[in-house]
């Protein structure tokens, strides 16, 4: 026995994704070696179901990939229905309501995982000279990467030496030999904090690297929860069951009774190797590898025809805008609102490529605090720029909270015709931040400071409660009964429904 259900069973997300016609079956024969990546791209790119790929060439029979897990869809009403089925909503979740369930279960009790004594992950066990990584259709993503990357949709399991603190989360690692992986391991993320704790005592990394996770794990493993909070409890409150855990072979870890792979083994206290260079998640591609940490796989345990989700980063919406993005607009609206700042709504636009946030403000509550512009942005920098959330993304974008900030036409016109250049924006370059940000001079990315700022698109009346001018558009310019009348008569007019947003 195993849970179900599309949150906290990937075989089921899967199987969910398939019913709805929002994953293809792809029985042709396929290669691991760019052309499944090649697919999974074009998929992202025109918003078309996510490729199952269960024919691929040069593996072992059964062996299966998931492109694209959290894509957009344009299956009808369900734009953010793969994203929705990773926490087991309806097809249909706006992104409003996923924030608030998102920000919901961080005010909630952790549920702690449950052990269970083994589950599907086991149904095959490789240890000692049978590990071998190359057994499983490790796809080349982009033509220029460095190498294969196993780990794009999988996450990293490590907890400190005081057991006190056990981190999830989601990092890349590039294939290296038969039972090796090399990948980025930055200070500031948990993964590179807890590392560095073993370090310091001069001993290995237990490590294990998990895919085919319950997606809720996988998405929570994707959010910038703060330092010493479990992963896996907040999947707990999220979804409002323990997750089933089972005990590694090999190193006194926990990982999810029913992924479909897992990886266990250590991390090396001071090998590193080249990795990458890999297209990114802000669309670019550079040419440079980095020595990153290695990490050594002693025991391999999947399930019969195991499936490995990849996400092929670039251009979005690809995994690292539609979950990272998400789930970094959820921390960061609980961040501004537990500040008692006057903040109505927080997305990272997905056109952005998680490089800015857009905030929208409650013009009428602002009235009432009597800050100004300046004050505002001030303060608005102070909350995020200075926490784990808001080192990920540089810009934060303020519009009035007459914009529907998930809707990129309206912000676009919001920046367009109320960001007064000069007077608008506020830097802050002396502010922390991720060094993977394009733009960055050599001398910000060496520091790891600058290049960050706040816009604001908010009017001089509306810092008052007020606005310049009122909007001409269908939902403004006519009174409602004529309204009515349009909407009620616009398969009558001659076109096809659904009538205009
Ligand atoms: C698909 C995907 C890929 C990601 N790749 C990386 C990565 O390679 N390196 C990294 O530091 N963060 C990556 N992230 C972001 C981290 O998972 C995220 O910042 C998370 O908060 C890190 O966990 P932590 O907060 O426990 O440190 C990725 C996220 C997603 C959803
Ligand atoms: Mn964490």
């Amino acid at each position: 026995m195993t849970q179900h259900g599309s949150a906290l069973n990937f075989r089921d997300f899967v199987e969910e994704l398939l019913a709805a016609g929002d994953a293809v079956d792809v029985r042709t024969p396929v290669s691991p070696t760019l052309e499944a990546a090649a697919v999974t791209r074009r998929v992202y790119e025109t918003k078309s179901p996510a490729p199952l790929f269960s024919n691929l060439t040069g593996s072992e029979p059964g062996f299966r990939i998931l492109g694209a897990p959290a894509g957009l869809s344009r299956v009808q009403g369900g734009t953010y229905g793969r994203l929705a089925a990773h926490f087991g909503l309806p097809r249909d979740t706006t992104p409003r309501d996923l924030l608030e369930k998102l920000i919901t279960a961080m005010h909630a009790d952790p549920v702690a995982p449950r052990v269970v004594e083994t589950g599907p992950c086991k149904e095959n066990i490789l240890t000692g000279d049978d590990v071998d990584l190359e057994r499983f259709p490790v796809p080349l993503l982009h033509e220029q990467d460095g190498g294969r990357y196993f780990g794009t949709y999988g996450f990293h399991v490590v907890r400190t030496p005081d057991e006190r603190w056990t981190s999830w989360s989601v990092s890349r690692t590039m294939l290296r030999d038969r039972t090796t992986l090399v990948g980025p391991c930055m200070p500031q993320q948990h993964l590179g904090m807890i590392h560095r704790m073993w370090r310091e005592k001069g001993e290995r990394t237990p490590w294990a690297m998990v895919f085919g996770a319950p997606p809720a794990a996988l998405a929570a493993a994707g959010m910038p929860l703060p330092a010493e909070v479990n992963e896996d409890g907040y999947v707990g409150a999220l979804t409002g069951s323990p997750v089933e855990v089972v005990r590694t072979e090999t190193n006194g870890l926990y990982v999810p009774a029913n992924a479909e792979i897992v990886l266990e083994g250590y991390i090396s206290p001071d090998e590193t190797a080249p990795e990458g260079p890999m297209g990114e998640y802000h669309g670019y591609q550079f040419a440079e590898s980095k020595l990153q940490p290695v990490f050594h796989v002693e025991a391999v345990t999947y399930r019969d025809d195991p499936i490995l989700p990849i996400c092929v980063a670039g251009l979005p919406p690809e995994e690292n805008h539609t979950v990272w993005g998400t789930m970094i607009s959820a921390t960061s609206l609980d961040q501004l609102r537990s500040s008692g700042l006057p903040v109505e709504m927080a997305w990272c636009s997905y056109e952005a490529a998680t490089c800015w946030i857009v905030v929208s403000v409650d013009t009428r509550r602002l009235a009432g605090t009597g800050m100004s512009e300046r004050q505002l942005c001030d303060a608005v920098a102070d909350v995020l720029f200075g926490s784990h959330t808001g080192w990920l993304v540089p810009k934060v974008i303020l519009v009035a909270d007459d914009i529907d900030i998930t809707d990129i036409d309206q912000v676009v016109w919001a920046m367009a015709t109320r960001y007064h250049p000069g007077t608008g924006a506020y830097l802050y370059p002396d502010t922390p931040g991720i060094p993977m940000v394009p733009y960055l001079t050599a001398d910000e990315t060496r520091t790891g400071r600058g290049g960050k700022s706040v816009m604001s698109c908010l009017q001089p009346e509306q810092l008052e409660g007020g606005a310049r001018g009122t909007v001409a558009g269908f939902r403004h310019s006519y009174p409602e009964d004529m309204r009515k009348r349009v909407l009620e008569n616009w398969t009558a007019y001659g076109f096809s429904a659904p009538g205009p947003r």
